[in-house]
């Protein structure tokens, strides 16, 4: 996830095509690696290359083989697969569509078994049966999906048949999001008739993740619903834990562990339970991973037991059917692609559940740089779908959110029905959930000033302006003239002299004036806003926060107050 909106799109605010992701730079690194031992596996297995070329996704023609000295079975267990760095042409070819249509190594995947081993990542706390419930409730599976591969498409349907108890598993939905894709036509139909579990359902037009979320629900029975994205493996064990604490109580609202299969060599990887992370978000609202706070450490023994997450992912977790259904389940409203897992997160909490992650589960999901499907053009859908959720939802502190990304709300329909959903729900404010499931987040409000940082030299229109994207950590902070959009330009002043960007300050080590993940030390990240000189004062160096005299750049100077280009306006600056 993580697709952010205005700074990476020339604040014109349009997401069209698809959008940049992120890389794995959030995404918990794996550490820690145990020995595992084998799982036995149960079913006779064709081999890798009898799999691809079985069933080849037929738009990429034919499977090209690698070179004959290839591994035979290769991405067993998880391991990597590596191409070798020359291949023939016709190869390359292939392992480059693959990459184009899919955003991932395709090519990799349609080598690997649709029913490849995998590591047991589960601490041995996990494996003693006997604290799960006997009589958990059966689940359906929904996987949605548009334009996914073939390959991975089944090894994520043959991942849950093969590593779930069969009685627990009502039925597998996988909804069809109005893909074009040749082989999830009737090759799809033909390959699952011999499975009576799965079922295919069809959008009748382009949905969007979210309604192809909703009308997946519509179709189901069982007591649970369990969603996965259609680029997943689950793991041995992982359904069991889920479905307990939804048995233990129907509004808790469940999310494995979510492990790491690379998108160029399938590898899996995966780290034990003292390294599992929990949901937060920002005020551009975006999703971002933290690790287990303090006061959440405390309340466990085991760092195995499931923890409270403010928020969740979004494409992977259970929850009982009918609670969903109070809850309104998702806003339809919402299109494509983003924001729905905030708003389930949210709603959750506020109107009476709980979200938890279950370290004893594990589902691996393939994370893409890049979105590899078209958006709707000339829509920024991310943002509709934020404002919906800030309406609703975020009470005043949607303003923030507003001003983050300047006040250009767009055109986000009609919310009423979605309000009354949650007035008849008499839901908990946001601030209830701020103070008690999220107080590590940074309120604009509580700062000193939040907004734009305006340079008073050479004319006055020159800004404090962030490099774009999550990757700006340790790049330099440059200037630009302010636009007033919020954006790479909307900064706050913690009352500690933090001058912040979402989880990033402004820091200041002697060389250039770079972002770095806020370590609330002060030191290098320490500033004071003088308001009568209206400078900037830099902790350790003592120096001050000036623009060059071309303007394009950051440096640090000997304080002179009779400086201009030493001196800033701090919008929204309240001195009390
Ligand atoms: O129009 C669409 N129709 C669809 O059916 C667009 C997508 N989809 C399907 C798609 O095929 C996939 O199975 O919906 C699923 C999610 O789409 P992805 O894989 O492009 O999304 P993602 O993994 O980048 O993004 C995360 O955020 C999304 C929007 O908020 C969804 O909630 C995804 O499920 C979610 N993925 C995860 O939570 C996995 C872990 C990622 C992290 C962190
Ligand atoms: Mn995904």
């Amino acid at each position: 996830r993580n697709v952010p909106i205005g700074e990476d799109f020339g604040n014109n605010g349009n997401v069209i095509g698809g959008a940049q992701k992120e890389d794995e730079a959030d995404i918990p690194p794996t550490v820690g690696k145990r020995k595992v031992e084998l799982e036995e596996d149960k079913k006779p297995r064709k081999k890798a290359h009898e799999v691809a070329k079985a069933k080849p996704q037929d738009d990429a023609k034919k499977v090209i083989d690698p070179p004959g000295n290839f591994e035979e079975n290769p991405g067993e267990m998880g391991k990597p697969v590596r191409l070798p760095k020359e291949m023939p042409d016709d190869m390359k070819k292939a392992v480059d569509d693959g990459w184009t249509k899919n955003a991932f190594n395709q090519y990799v995947s349609d080598l690997v078994s649709v029913h490849r081993s995998l590591p047991d990542p589960r601490d041995a706390w996990c494996k003693d049966s006997t604290q799960y419930l006997t009589n958990l409730p059966t689940t359906d599976v929904i996987i949605c999906f548009h334009n996914e591969a073939w390959t991975v498409l089944l090894r994520t349907v043959h991942s849950v048949l093969d590593r779930s108890p069969e009685h627990l598993i009502g039925k597998i939905i996988l909804v069809d999001d109005y893909s074009d894709m040749p082989h999830l036509k009737k090759q799809l139909e033909d390959y699952f008739a011999a499975y009576p579990k799965v079922q295919i359902i069809r959008g009748q037009k382009r949905e969007g993740l979210i309604r192809a979320r909703i009308l997946g629900a519509n179709h189901a029975k069982s007591a649970v619903l369990t969603y996965l994205d259609s680029h997943c493996e689950c793991t041995e064990g992982w359904l069991e834990p889920l479905l307990d604490r939804i048995a233990r109580n129907s509004t808790t609202v469940v999310c494995p562990v979510i492990d790491v299969i690379s998108d160029d060599t399938l590898e899996y990887h995966y780290r034990d339970s003292s390294g599992v992370n929990v949901g937060g978000f920002d005020w551009n609202l975006q999703f971002s991973w933290h690790s287990v706070p303090e006061r959440e450490r405390k309340r466990h023994n085991n760092s195995a037991e499931p923890v409270y997450s403010p928020t969740m992912a979004g494409g992977l977790f259970a929850i009982d059917r009918e609670f969903f259904d109070r809850l309104g389940t998702y806003d339809s409203g919402f299109d494509i692609w983003g924001g729905e897992n905030l708003e389930l997160s949210f709603k959750t909490w506020m109107c009476g559940g709980t979200l938890e992650i279950v370290p004893c589960s594990h589902v691996g999901h393939i994370f893409r740089k890049r979105s590899p499907y078209k958006w709707r053009s000339g829509v920024n859908v991310l943002r509709k779908n934020s404002v919906r959720l800030a309406e609703v939802w975020m009470d005043d502190y949607a303003q923030y959110y507003y001003h983050r990304i300047g006040n250009d709300k767009g055109d986000w329909g009609d919310v009423t029905d979605r309000k009354k959903l949650r007035a008849d729900l008499k839901c908990k404010s946001f601030k209830w959930y701020l103070d008690n499931i999220y107080p590590e987040l940074f309120i604009p409000g509580d700062s000193v000033a939040h907004g734009e940082i305006r340079n008073l030299g050479y004319g006055g229109r020159t800004c404090l302006d962030a490099p774009s994207g999550k990757k700006h950590q340790k790049k330099a902070v440059g200037t630009y003239p302010c636009h007033r959009q919020g954006g790479n330009q909307y900064w706050m002043l913690s009352k500690t002299g933090e001058i912040r960007r979402d989880d990033s300050c402004l820091d200041y080590a002697g060389k250039e004036v770079t972002l770095y993940p806020c370590h609330g030390g002060k030191g290098n990240q320490f500033w004071s806003y003088r308001a009568n000189t209206k400078q900037l004062h830099h902790g350790t160096s003592g120096k001050c926060l000036a623009i060059s005299d071309s303007k394009d750049k950051l440096q640090m100077e000997e304080c002179n107050v009779s400086v201009a280009r030493q001196q800033w306006s701090m919008e929204n600056y309240d001195s009390s």
